[in-house]
């Protein structure tokens, strides 16, 4: 039986729909909110309907599956696959992008701009990512693309991960009960968890007190992952000298956060993934998946 594949309009928050619709079209893949009828549905997130119709299968183009009833899915026998293995080069790109902002300071030379002021750095304000560390926390597809390119600009490289086997371009891997001792030497500590109950709120007062006052947080894993307050208190403290942040508690990050003012934050907007191919990265998934569907084996990025 050929696959009936539904996009749902969510996947705008990514890429037209209409785009992913032209790329499947080999299977008549129809945009439609409505799942009735359809075998399997392609989401930017869940919704309620999804457990209600006859979908044996849904595909999220997010890595992040935090939002999905996994044991309700379970119950109900419809698998969950994920699009992790696509973000490696885009938000390793991103997170580097945020280190490099605040090793040249190039954050700071963008916002004088604004107001056309010509303002050098102290001589000991700018510094090289050359030299410097990073303690990379997670180190799956997002981990390793922050580590292959930290490793490459000459950074001492980190990480954090429960199975505790080497990984090339980590010089040491910790596993999560030695977090603090993991993150308290580096200059720059990347947070590419998934959000788990185990990772909800990893980083709080406690691990920004051991982090070094001139160390920067990156967060391209998601907001839970930090205790926002704790890190708003952090940054205001001096406990840590700034963060590049591209995701929060909540989203869009309101506008009285206090995080939009300081001069010592980038905020991007969950954006860190966006890249032009996104579609069709996702559709070759999806393709391949629809394949072994139809052939009985068992899909790939299978989260449940
Ligand atoms: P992967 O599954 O490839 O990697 C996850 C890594 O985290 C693994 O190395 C895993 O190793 C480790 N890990 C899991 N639990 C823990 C824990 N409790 N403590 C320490 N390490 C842990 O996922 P991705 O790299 O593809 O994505 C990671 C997350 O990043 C996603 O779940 C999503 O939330 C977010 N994301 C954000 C994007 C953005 O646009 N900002 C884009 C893509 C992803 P082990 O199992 O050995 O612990
Ligand atoms: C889409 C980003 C993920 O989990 O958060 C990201 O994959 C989605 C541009």
């Amino acid at each position: 039986m050929p696959t009936r594949v539904a996009i749902h309009s969510s996947v705008e928050r990514i890429f037209p729909a209409e785009k992913l619709r032209s790329l499947l079209s080999e299977y008549d893949a129809e945009v439609s909110d409505d799942v009735a009828g359809f075998d399997a549905v392609v989401s930017f997130g869940h919704e309620p309907e999804f457990l209600e119709a006859d979908l044996d299968w849904i595909h999220c183009v997010r890595a992040g599956y935090d939002e999905f009833p996994l044991d309700a899915l379970r119950e109900r026998g419809i698998r969950l696959t994920n699009s992790t293995g696509l973000h490696g080069d885009s938000v390793g790109e991103t997170a580097l992008g945020f280190m490099l902002q605040f090793a040249r300071r190039l954050h700071r030379y963008r916002s004088d701009q604004a107001d056309k002021a010509w303002d050098p750095p102290a001589w000991d304000e700018a510094f090289t990512l050359n030299g410097e560390s990073v303690c990379v926390v997670g180190l799956g597809t997002l981990g390793l693309g922050v580590a292959r390119r930290a490793d490459a600009l000459g950074m001492d490289v980190t990480g954090v991960r429960r199975t505790p086997t080497p990984v090339e371009h980590v010089s040491e891997v910790y596993t999560p009960d030695a977090l603090v001792e993991a993150i308290s030497d580096a200059r720059f500590v990347a947070l590419t968890v998934p959000l788990t109950d185990e990772t909800e709120g990893l980083l709080g007062a406690a691990e920004f007190d051991a982090m070094r006052e001139d160390a920067y947080l990156v967060n391209v894993a998601r907001g839970g992952v930090v205790d926002q307050s704790a890190l708003v208190s952090a940054l205001r403290s001096g406990d840590i000298a700034g963060a590049g942040l591209d995701v929060f508690e909540e989203e869009p990050l309101p506008t009285d956060s206090p995080l939009w003012e300081m001069e010592n934050v980038v905020v991007t907007p969950h954006a860190a993934a966006a890249t032009v191919d996104y579609a069709d990265r996702i559709a070759a998934l999806v393709r391949e998946n629809v394949r072994r569907r139809e052939a009985g084996d068992s899909l790939t990025n299978l989260v449940v």
